[in-house]
Order: C-alpha cells, then structure tokens, then sequence
C-alpha cells in the first residue's frame, strides 16, 4: 500500500512500561521501535497514543486486595483483567521509548486516565462507550484509512483497530510492527475478532512512499 493525504497512522502505546524492562514488559516489545519510526516516515498523518493511568487505577492489581496480576474480574463494564501497576502519569514508565520518533506526532491521545475505567482503544474506553474524542479528531481531518502499529496487539492495538472498523474507517494492522502479551490465547482471539471486524493486515516492507 502507498500512504495518501486521507491516510493515519496510529502508534499504539510504544511506552517504556511495555518495553523490555518496564512494569508491563511485552515480549521483545522494542523491536517495534525502529518499524515505527520507518513507518513515519511514509505517513501524512501521525496519532501517537499513550497508557495513561493515576496512581490506584483501577486496572491495577494492587488496587483489588486479593488479587493478583493478570488474574480476570467482574466489574461494572464487564470482564477486566488486572495488571501490575503501570504507565503512572508522569512516570517514566509512563513516557514513550526514548528510541521513538514523536516529532511528526500532529496528535497524542491519551487514555485510561479515569480512574475506575480502563481504555485498551484508542477511541472508546473498556464500556464500549466513552468516547476518547478521535472519532470526532479524524471526522474534521477527513482522515479515512487508520493504520495502525504498536503494543500490544493483543490489547490496545486490537482493541483499537476494532473500534476503527467500527467507526467506518478503512483499517490496517501493520503486524511486524506489533508485539502481542499473548495471555492464555489472547492473540490468536484478538486476531480472529480483528479479521471478523474487517480490520486487513499488511507487512511493513508492503507500505511505501508515494
Ligand atoms: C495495554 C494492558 C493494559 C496495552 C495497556 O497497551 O496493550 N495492555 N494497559
Ligand atoms: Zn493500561
């Protein structure tokens, strides 16, 4: 595919927290970093989104005494998954890989910053009905095709690509440039709900510049 003026590309969370060594580390997560910035570099248009949690969220494991990580919950939402603490406002688990080219960004989101609301999508928030206001953001751009890459697949990456076919939008997942938790399956649901919701899948060395 060759990147046009109606064409995102979304960066999902590439947060030190989900970095090698960080509080959420996703396998090899940093290998997304140098796909992301060649990425960039072919896109009109960047959105970068960032996890984005106040201490006690929530989400949090340590927030439900009794509780351990990774474990599943029943909240007023629906299912959610516990994590370890992390991407604390202002933290530098919280800040992008230092590695990752945000000097194009025309947008960061943030998100999860409610405290007893979770928000994998980078357009609504886990009640599938808080809006984060990108719809509205890329509805006045006239952006129509979202791409998108990051961390980590399985969650905020899939979450957010749902939510985009939802919207409308003609949506891309950029697979080599993501990196997936993969808790009990969950990449292989993710990706079966991604292909049931429309979402198309390309390859990095398939996009280039105009
Ligand atoms: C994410 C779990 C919790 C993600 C964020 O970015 O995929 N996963 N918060
Ligand atoms: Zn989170």
């Amino acid at each position: 595919m060759t990147p046009t003026e109606h064409d995102v590309l979304i960066v999902i969370d590439v947060q030190n927290d989900f970095c090698p060594g960080g509080a959420l580390a996703v396998p090899d997560g940093d290998a997304v970093v140098p796909l992301a910035n060649a990425l960039a570099q072919t896109f009109p248009h960047i959105v970068f989104t960032q996890d984005w949690h106040p201490a006690g969220h929530e989400s949090f494991a340590s927030s439900h005494s009794g509780h351990n990580p990774f474990e599943t919950i029943d909240v007023a939402y629906g299912p959610q998954t516990l994590w370890p603490d992390h991407c604390v406002q202002g933290t530098r688990g919280a800040a992008f890989h230092a590695g990752l080219e945000t000097t194009g960004a025309e947008l960061i989101i943030r998100k999860g910053f409610r405290r007893e609301i979770d928000s994998y999508s980078a357009f609504f928030e886990n009640d599938h009905a808080t809006a984060t206001g990108l719809e509205g953001y890329l509805n006045s751009r006239k952006l129509t095709r979202v791409v998108l890459c990051g961390l980590a697949t399985d969650f905020c990456v899939a979450f957010s690509a749902i939510d985009s076919a939802k919207c409308g939008y003609e949506t891309v997942v950029v697979e080599d440039a993501c990196r997936a938790i993969d808790l009990e399956g969950s990449l292989a649901a993710a990706r079966r709900q991604m292909v049931d919701a429309g979402v198309k899948f390309v390859t990095s060395s398939n996009i280039r510049s105009a």
